[in-house]
Formats: C-alpha cells, sequence, structure tokens
C-alpha cells in the first residue's frame, strides 16, 4: 500500500465527521439526528469524567430516594440523568426524553414545534457496581416522534424495528461509544487528551460463534426448564462463563468475543428483569446490526410491541451460533 494510502487508511475520524458523513449520504437529511447523537456525545463525555471522579467527589452512595422501578436511585444515576437532560434538552429536533429514572416521560415539543425524534435512555447502566470500579454504562435509542400521538408514553412505546438509531457509551478501561444508525455498527474510543471520540471500527462484525455464555447462575434454580438444559449443555461442552453484571460491559465483552448473554426469567423477574425500551431494544438492534441475534422468550426481541414504558422482558442475545444453541433448549 503507497504511503498516500496508507494515510487515507490510518485517517484520524471523529465521531463528529463520521456523523456527518453518514448525513452526507442521505440527501434529505437535514442533519437533526446528527445533532442529536452529538449532544449524546457531550453526556458521554460528561458523564465518563464523572465516573472516572465519583470516588474523589465523594457522589457514590445512595440519593436517598427510590426510581419508578423501586429500586434504590444512586447519587450517580441522579447526575447521570441530569447530565443527559442538560445535553438532550435544548436540540430543537427532540420532541420526547423518556429515561428508566423518570416514571413519565417529559415532552419537550410537540412535532408542530419541531419535535421530530424521541430520545429513550438509561443514564448509567449498571451504576450500583460503581463503588467497586466496575465498567458501567449509558444505553440510549433514538426514534421517531408520532405527530398523532399527544401521550409521551405511547409516542416511545413502539417495536425496536423502528428504532432509528440505538448505541451505548462504555465507561470502563476506556470509556467506548458503539453506535448504529441502521447501517452499521461503528466504535469509538475517547480520547481524554484531546476531548473526541475517534472512530476505532466500521462496519464491525461480531464473531459468528463464541464458546462463552454469560448469565447470573445464581438464579439457575428458577430458571425455566430449557434455560437449565442450556446451562448444563454449557457446562458438559467446556463454555467458559463470564459475567460482569453490568449489562453494557457484558454485552460489549460479547459483541467483541462472540458468545451470548441471558437474562431470563427468574423468580424474582418472572418477565425478566432488562428494560424493553432503553436496555433490550438498543443493545438488540447494535447486535442484529453486528450480525448477531436477539431474542425475548420465542420472539425477536424488536419485534414485541411495547406496552408501558418501563416493561421489563426476558433476553437472550450474542452470536448467530450461540443464540440458536440456546433457543435450541428452549
Ligand atoms: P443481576 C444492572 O442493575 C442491570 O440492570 C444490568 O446492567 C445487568 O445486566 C443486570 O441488572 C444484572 O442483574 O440480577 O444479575 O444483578
Amino acid at each position: 500500500m503507497s504511503d498516500a494510502e496508507d494515510l487515507v487508511h490510518d485517517n484520524l475520524v471523529s465521531l463528529q465527521s463520521h456523523v456527518l458523513s453518514e448525513e452526507a449520504r442521505h440527501p434529505n437529511a437535514q442533519g437533526d439526528l446528527s445533532w442529536i447523537i452529538s449532544a449524546i456525545s457531550l453526556a458521554g463525555k460528561t458523564i465518563a469524567n464523572k465516573v472516572r471522579r465519583a470516588r474523589l467527589d465523594d457522589v457514590l452512595g445512595a440519593h436517598g430516594t427510590e426510581n419508578v422501578q423501586g429500586e434504590e436511585q444512586l447519587r450517580m444515576d441522579v447526575i447521570a440523568n441530569e447530565i443527559i437532560m442538560r445535553c438532550l434538552g435544548d436540540r430543537a429536533s427532540i420532541a420526547v426524553l423518556a429515561s428508566e429514572e423518570d416514571e413519565e416521560p417529559t415532552i419537550l415539543r410537540r412535532s408542530g414545534e419541531g419535535g421530530k425524534y424521541c430520545v429513550l435512555f438509561d443514564p448509567l447502566d449498571g451504576s450500583s457496581n460503581l463503588d467497586s470500579a466496575v465498567g458501567v454504562g449509558t444505553i440510549f435509542s433514538v426514534t421517531r416522534n408520532d405527530p398523532d400521538e399527544p401521550d409521551g408514553e405511547r409516542t416511545v412505546c413502539r417495536p425496536g424495528t423502528e428504532q432509528v438509531a440505538a448505541g451505548y457509551i462504555l465507561y470502563g478501561s476506556s470509556t467506548i461509544m458503539c453506535l448504529t444508525t441502521g447501517n452499521g455498527v461503528d466504535m469509538f474510543v475517547l480520547d481524554q487528551a484531546i476531548g473526541s471520540f475517534l472512530r476505532v471500527r466500521t462496519s464491525y462484525r461480531m464473531p459468528d460463534a463464541g464458546a462463552i455464555y454469560s448469565v447470573n447462575e445464581a438464579n439457575a434454580s428458577s430458571f425455566p426448564e430449557g434455560y437449565q438444559r442450556y446451562l448444563e449443555n454449557a457446562h458438559a461442552s467446556g463454555y467458559s462463563s463470564r459475567y460482569i453484571g453490568s449489562m453494557v460491559a457484558d454485552v460489549h465483552r460479547t459483541l467483541i468475543r462472540g458468545g451470548v448473554f441471558l437474562y431470563p426469567p427468574t423468580g424474582k423477574n418472572p418477565t425478566g428483569k432488562l428494560r424493553l425500551l432503553y436496555e433490550a431494544n438498543p443493545m438488540a438492534m447494535l447486535i442484529e446490526q453486528a450480525g448477531g441475534l436477539a431474542y425475548s422468550g420465542a420472539g425477536r426481541t424488536l419485534e414485541i410491541h411495547p406496552e408501558r414504558l418501563h416493561q421489563r422482558i426476558p433476553v437472550v442475545l450474542g452470536s448467530k451460533a450461540e443464540v440458536e444453541r440456546v433457543r435450541s433448549f428452549l
């Protein structure tokens, strides 16, 4: 490869330039989605800084309130939620914001006022792991606003197939954004020295197989029988078990190394623990765009018709061969 080709091949591409070049591929795009992704990037950089300093700034621990899930809110949950609201709130094309931390969606502007998109997010998934410095993350999903639907919750309760963009930001040993706008998966790493997410993978394809399963086996005795038979088979087949207990970290490892991530129905969470709209759907879109599969019960996760904003569902997602292997036991 000539020096010039090398230079082009090793081009330095920021998230900003990547998003603008993607926008240029759609002649009728007006840049609204680009602005939203830019706001999510700003929120991610700000949260990354706060996560790194949480112990120093003494903002770990309980906030003293419960969220709509009846879970104890941590101070960092509230801080991350506020950061995202402040970064996204002034983007003129956003109609509705829906957060895991808020019972109701926030209606910012109607379609008549320019509200074109809805953004759903889990501001700091896995935050209970913060005190042990385990990777945590922000998960986001972007859908189109329904101009004829006045109710915020009904507007965002759309099947995952209708997402126009989805992704996560993993605050781990490095800060990584994984993003899809429906045209493959691209990955970016935050270069803190210049404050920019730099593209490291484009059109990423995940491994078709991987002898790794990721599940909280403490719940195994209450899994439906088919999951238990799958686990017995995995144990007998020499699979490795990897479970961090932070969905963004577990899904990122699955994307990179292959394998399967499962959160089955359990005695404590008979419909599964993970939330459909702002955890399972964005992850399912990423996994499918990278060549994997994502199922909830008998059906494809992305085809579920949501009934409630905070609806929970069981999830099996990962490498095509591994998800099919799990399904063969269900
Ligand atoms: P368990 C974190 O609380 C979370 O929502 C996901 O990030 C994670 O995958 C799951 O719950 C872990 O749940 O029951 O295994 O602790």
